[in-house]
């Protein structure tokens, strides 16, 4: 297959052999992403990518929708039992697009939403102004304490009582501790709202038993497939059964077309491998690979945002040693390490320079690494940031993380 891309497209299977050869020197400390196995990879290159199959199964627009079918309910099937819900759509291309069908499902346009901040670990789907979001619903948001830099749950009550929303969101992009779905359900049951939980970052962690679920609080949840999950790049809402029909009419056909059936395939693929023993092992590693990075780098004298973490990901607050989210990044990266600015809570600083660098360990998990590896990483990350802007430094660096890294076979690469 790569053979015949090499003789047929030389320029794009140049561009896909460099990324194999990035993925595999560099450290990537992202905490969205993740390394995907070479059966999701396969099932994610099939041929299922030529079908057609608007509707659902045993309900398409289009002849020949017999394989497709059975993809998509065994990829229902087997997330309903992972996640132990009643109901599960998996057509949604990509998180944004799940949480624009839930929003579609449960309210109309000009309803309220209480939303995390975006500058505080939210999303931009949960409601900021340039976003559809907050385009289409009337928001209000709610953000951490200053001091603790954890949620402010007297804040989110105080605020939905005054707003008075319809539907309250929480799950986040930043934010490092365990968000306490039972005290979210209790206020949306308060102000009679519905709740709704993106759990795209800690999918992979709540399927491996590392996190709460929300199964028992939420009205509907939104999750992207490739992020801690370790599936192909797409996504999914699971919800109670009364609300299935409003959720797959809210996917197809008000907002998608044709669903992707290779992904889907894909997808039911990453749900199996979810369900085994080893993930669940893999999951508790994500979290006690964190912890250990996040101590060493708080030994290494680095202030971590709200001193610790509970998840996959830390943020790492750069100001302390006069840097900003951006110059940090760019060291990191000189050094052979992938990692993302990212806005710290309270931040002075816009978001595209930020104060702070986010962190990740679900990538370096699945290569294996344990927590003794981590420190040998914080050692990297810490060498990085002190030699920002001093490029022979950062060269030398690189070559010591590449020489450490390509120890650690990455999954989906032979
Ligand atoms: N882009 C994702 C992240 O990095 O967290 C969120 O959609």
């Amino acid at each position: 297959m790569v053979e015949m891309l090499a003789r047929q497209d030389p320029e794009i299977a140049a561009a896909i052999a460099s990324d194999v050869r990035r993925q595999t020197d560099e450290l990537n400390l992202i905490a969205s992403e993740n390394y995907a196995s070479s059966a999701v990879l396969e099932a994610t290159g099939s041929v299922l990518t030529n079908k057609y199959a608007e509707g659902y199964p045993g309900r398409r627009y289009y002849a020949g929708c017999e394989n497709a079918d059975a993809v998509e309910t065994l990829a229902i099937d087997r997330v309903k039992e992972l996640f132990a819900v009643e109901a599960a759509n998996v057509q949604p291309h990509s998180g944004s697009q799940a949480n624009m069908a839930a929003y579609f499902a449960t309210l109309t346009p000009g309803d309220r939403i209480l939303g995390m901040q975006l500058d505080q670990g939210g999303h931009l789907t949960h409601g900021s102004p340039v976003n559809f979001s907050g385009k289409l619903y009337e928001f209000a948001s709610y953000g951490v304490l200053r001091e603790e830099e954890t949620i402010d749950y007297d804040a989110v009550a105080t605020t939905a009582r005054e707003f008075k929303p319809a539907l309250i969101v929480t799950g986040a992009t930043a934010y490092p501790r365990l968000i306490d779905f039972a005290r979210f359900r209790e206020i949306a049951d308060e102000v009679g709202a519905l709740l709704m939980v993106d759990m795209a970052h800690i999918a992979g962690l709540i399927a491996g038993g590392a996190h709460p679920s929300p199964v028992p609080y939420a009205d509907v949840i939104t999750s992207t497939t490739h992020k801690t999950l370790r599936g192909p790049r797409g996504a999914m809402i699971l919800s109670r059964r009364p609300l299935a029909r409003k959720v797959n009419s809210a996917v197809f056909p008000n907002m998608q077309g044709g669903p992707m059936i290779h992904a889907i395939a894909a997808k039911a693929v990453a749900f199996g491998e979810a369900a085994t023993p080893e993930f669940r092992s893999y999951a508790a590693a994500v979290v006690s690979n964190a912890k250990a990075l996040a101590g060493a780098l708080t030994t290494g004298g680095l202030r971590i945002v709200s001193g610790g973490t509970d998840n996959h990901l830390m943020l790492v607050d750069v100001s302390t040693r006069d840097l900003t989210g951006q110059e940090a990044e760019d060291a990191l990266r000189a050094a052979g390490i992938v990692a993302n600015k990212n806005a710290i809570p309270f931040d002075p600083l816009p978001p595209r320079v930020t104060s702070g660098v986010r962190l990740g360990t679900p990538a370096l998990t699945s290569r294996g690494m344990g927590a003794g590896d981590m420190d040998t990483v914080a050692g990297f990350i810490l060498e990085a940031i002190d030699s920002t802007g001093n490029d022979s430094a950062l060269a030398s660096i690189r070559g010591r993380v590449q020489r450490f890294a390509c120890d650690f076979h990455v999954p989906g690469v032979d």
